[in-house]
């Protein structure tokens, strides 16, 4: 059933583009493919320890769309500050988030980010320069506008992003966010992406026009992004960074993705053509990088097996963490003293 809305990504029948981008060193490229193993692999093995009732309630997974978090959050400064969803588990780890401590927060362990107060997906940490997510999409576009709009009264050169999906675009806060943002001109992105469904509701339902256009509706820059090419993500935002942050004002970025799996564990997405997963697979966003990086001669074999290394090493760390003392439930839950957000990690090479 393809729809007459559905997105395809530019350059679908011609494989990636062999570069993209000037400002990635050999070294961003190969972390940028590190980073989309971890994401891949912590998911599946997520999913393991989800079917042996290790991990407490659904699990939900970005299979296939891991460009579209790790990409776009290698572009951003430590100072930026992040508002994660819930398919962009790659953004926390390229903020430094450990694995052992992710693996924990699936399980609701001590050690997890939330220390088990709170479903799996919904954490952020602060000490990364991530908000904890806010489960009522897209409050997480307010909130980045919120922190964007300091960072202008205050004349810091610093930028806000958030990432939401194809059906946050039908809610009143979408819009609310894209005109206070369009007004202020905030030091904003807004990472829409678009992965052809929103539970079992694919694009034709959703919308008559690509939210994509509604930017210029609003006063700013629209663009769509190839979301399963890492490099182009990456590209993408460091460009709308550059803007944010030199007072040209947001962006709306539409990452053309597909979401590869049911929307939780529990749907096993009946609803998707078989055909549009099988095109969707052929564009592949780890196998891609891995073709490009082994153009330029690197052993990528040697990264996936580093990578699985550090992924078993986390899942006995976690699991050797003691679950909470039902004592502290409460601890945490309202703020008591202000807990600012910390720098988090920015391992692009440009900065
Ligand atoms: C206001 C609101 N309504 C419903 C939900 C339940 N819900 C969580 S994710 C989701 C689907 C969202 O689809 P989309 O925005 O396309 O993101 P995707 O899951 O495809 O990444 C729904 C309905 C919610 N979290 N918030
Ligand atoms: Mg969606």
């Amino acid at each position: 059933m393809a729809t007459e809305t559905a997105r395809t990504a530019p350059g679908e029948d011609e494989g990636l583009p062999p570069h993209v981008s000037e400002h990635l060193t050999t070294d961003d490229r190969i972390g940028l493919l590190r980073h989309l193993l971890l994401m891949r692999g912590i998911e599946e093995r997520a999913m393991v320890l989800y079917r042996q009732g290790k991990v407490p309630g659904s699990f939900y997974d970005g299979f296939g769309q891991e460009a579209v978090s790790v990409g776009a959050a290698w572009a951003m400064g430590p100072r930026d500050r992040l508002c994660i969803l819930h398919r962009d588990l790659g953004a926390h780890l390229v903020r430094g988030v450990p694995p052992a401590r992710v693996f924990a927060q699936y399980m609701g362990r001590a050690g997890g980010v939330t220390g088990g107060r709170d479903g799996n997906v919904h954490f952020g940490d602060r000490k990364a320069g991530c908000v904890g997510m806010v489960s009522m999409l897209p409050d997480m576009m307010l909130v980045a506008t919120g922190m964007a709009m300091a960072f202008k009264l205050r004349g810091e050169e610093r930028c806000a992003i958030t990432w939401f999906g194809d059906g946050s675009t039908s809610r009143g806060d979408f819009h609310e966010a894209m005109n206070w943002a369009g007004v202020q001109r905030l030091p904003v992105v807004f990472v829409l992406e678009n992965n052809q469904y929103a539970y079992s509701t694919p694009l034709d339902k959703q919308f008559a026009v690509d939210p994509v256009h509604r930017a210029e509706a609003y006063g700013f820059t629209g663009t769509s992004v190839d979301g399963n090419d890492v490099e182009a993500m990456f590209e993408a935002v460091r460009v709308a960074r550059e803007r944010a942050i030199s007072g040209g004002g947001p962006t709306l970025l539409e990452a053309v993705t597909m979401r590869m799996h049911g929307h939780a564990a529990h749907d096993d997405m009946k609803y998707v053509p078989a055909e549009q997963i099988e095109q969707w697979r052929r564009r592949d966003p780890v196998d891609g990088q891995v073709r490009r990086l082994e153009a330029l001669g690197v052993d990528t074999g040697r990264v996936r097996q580093e990578v699985a290394a550090e992924i078993d090493a986390a899942v006995e760390e976690a699991l050797a963490m003691p679950m909470p003392d039902p004592a502290t439930a409460t601890h945490g839950v309202f703020a008591d003293e202000p807990a600012l957000l910390e720098d988090g990690r920015a391992p692009w090479s440009g900065f």
